[in-house]
């Protein structure tokens, strides 16, 4: 594997209790002044954070396998990322880019075009968070086609703001009592293999989405599908292999705008640029954001000039969209996810922890599946002899790998899934002791499951 530098130990170090003595007292002035209704999976401070590892206040060194939700890709303090932050800081933070432009910005817009799928004209408009990129390639299709109707499906999730709540599938936590939602918006079938009824393709699935898309909307009527090329938060669902292209040649055939939003897939994360890529699908817009900026606040819509360039002149925008401290982080990462080959580093991944994982599932009833691509990948629980979801089963193996060191995340409509996005720059010691933790945790804790359901 390529050898990665790192500023701190990548050692797992367990120091006191988790959470220790500080996080607690911390944990209460944080419930005194910080908003209950923003919750926070893993209850420890952190203090420092590089590599594979994240420290927290009480000394304990806890191996990352969430990456902040695929943000940290590099790390979480890559030394080129800091650097480059440094500099454009001192040299200016601000000017607004609908004020004063500057050409880090440009040269973002270079990066996605030459990165993201498809050799057409691209045009790129760059946001702070993936939910607002995905809310403005709603509004580009909308304006660029002339039509409302806008397609999700089940098991999406696309962000918290009015639009992409509606566009978002699950109820609890995101959208409950938070309504009245954006109209407009149409919720279809998607493709969940381990769930779908067995042997049921890609193609048919596909045909499955379209043919209620033409009933109950009319293709003319739809301005726009969007689709992550693999459901993150809704479960780490990787569609049927041809599920994707059915349905961007069906969009393509009746001038539908195919949306990837790829916000948490995109830039190497599944072992290719973006998880389109992996069937050679060429989206008309992309949406990104997480992974691009090295930790920093972008997110971006990428695609097909003639779509961006409708938007008339003041029609997209934001203070903020395209900071020039976050672009200087993100030319900073883009270089060294090039120059490091992290998409291949990706795959080793992947090569290290599924077949580890798959010989597990064929011992532990429990698990109802292992899948995903590259360093996005995840462990479906169930309840013993059955498909029935087991979400208690995922907390309390989380909870339980945590107690000793390592943060992994849970996910998914039934939240039985648990997803492991370690940074790409995770060493393969640092891998591997996180899996010993992560193994024994699984296998105590489906043990206690399996006894629990017997009596
Ligand atoms: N699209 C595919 O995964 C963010 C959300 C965490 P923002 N996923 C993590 C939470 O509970 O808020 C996400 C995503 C996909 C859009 C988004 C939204 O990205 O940067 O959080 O707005």
């Amino acid at each position: 594997m390529t050898e990665f530098t790192y500023r701190l130990p990548q050692k797992r170090r367990i120091a006191t209790d988790i959470p220790g003595p500080r996080s607690t007292e911390w944990e209460i002035r944080r419930r005194a002044a910080v908003a209950a209704g923003l919750a926070s999976s893993v209850p420890v401070f952190a203090v420092d954070a590089d590599g594979g590892v994240i420290v927290d206040v009480d000394g304990n060194s806890l191996i990352d396998l969430g990456s902040g939700i695929a943000v940290t890709t590099v790390g979480a303090s890559h030394t080129l990322v800091a650097a480059a932050v440094a500099d454009q800081a001192a040299r200016f933070t601000h000017t607004c880019f609908m004020v004063t432009p500057y050409d880090g910005y440009v040269r973002v817009a270079e990066e996605l075009a030459n990165l993201t799928p498809g050799e057409h004209e691209k045009r790129s408009v760059l946001f702070n968070s993936g939910a607002e990129a995905v809310e403005n390639a709603v509004k580009i299709a909308r304006l660029a086609t002339g039509r409302s109707a806008v397609v999700a499906f089940d098991h999406a999730y696309h962000g918290r703001t009015n639009l992409t709540m509606a566009l978002t599938a699950k109820a609890m936590p995101y959208k409950s009592q938070f309504g009245p939602f954006a109209p407009e918006i149409y919720r279809m079938p998607g493709s969940y293999p381990f769930r779908d009824e067995p042997g049921l393709s890609g193609a048919e699935a596909a045909r499955r989405a379209i043919a209620r898309i033409e009933k109950q909307i009319g293709a003319d009527s739809v301005a726009a599908l969007v689709y992550e090329p693999i459901q993150g938060e809704g479960g780490f669902i990787v569609p049927a292999e041809g599920f994707l292209p059915a349905l961007s040649v069906w969009a393509r055939a009746n001038g539908v705008v195919f949306i990837a939003d790829e916000v948490q897939t995109g830039f190497a994360r599944t072992g290719d640029w973006f998880a389109c890529d992996h069937e050679g699908v060429v989206p008309d817009l992309i949406t990104t954001g997480k992974g691009i900026a090295g930790g920093m606040p972008l997110a971006a819509v990428t695609g097909r000039a003639d779509l961006l360039d409708a938007v008339h002149p003041g029609g997209l925008g934001g203070t903020y969209g395209g900071n020039p401290v976050a672009c200087a982080a993100a030319l900073a990462t883009l270089e060294f996810m090039r120059e490091s080959d992290l998409p291949a580093r990706a795959r080793e991944i992947e090569e290290r922890v599924v077949p580890r994982l798959r010989e597990l599932a064929r011992e532990i009833e429990t698990i109802g599946e292992v899948r995903g691509r590259g360093a996005m990948l995840a462990i479906e629980l169930v309840r013993p002899g059955s498909n029935e979801p087991d979400a208690e089963l995922a907390k309390a193996v989380v909870s339980e790998a945590l107690s000793h060191g390592v943060i992994a995340l849970t996910c998914g409509t039934y939240g039985n899934i648990i997803r492991l996005l370690p940074p790409l720059v995770i060493s393969d010691e640092l891998l591997a002791d996180a899996l010993d933790v992560l193994e024994a945790a699984l296998r105590a804790r489906s043990a206690a499951r399996v006894l629990a359901f017997e009596s």
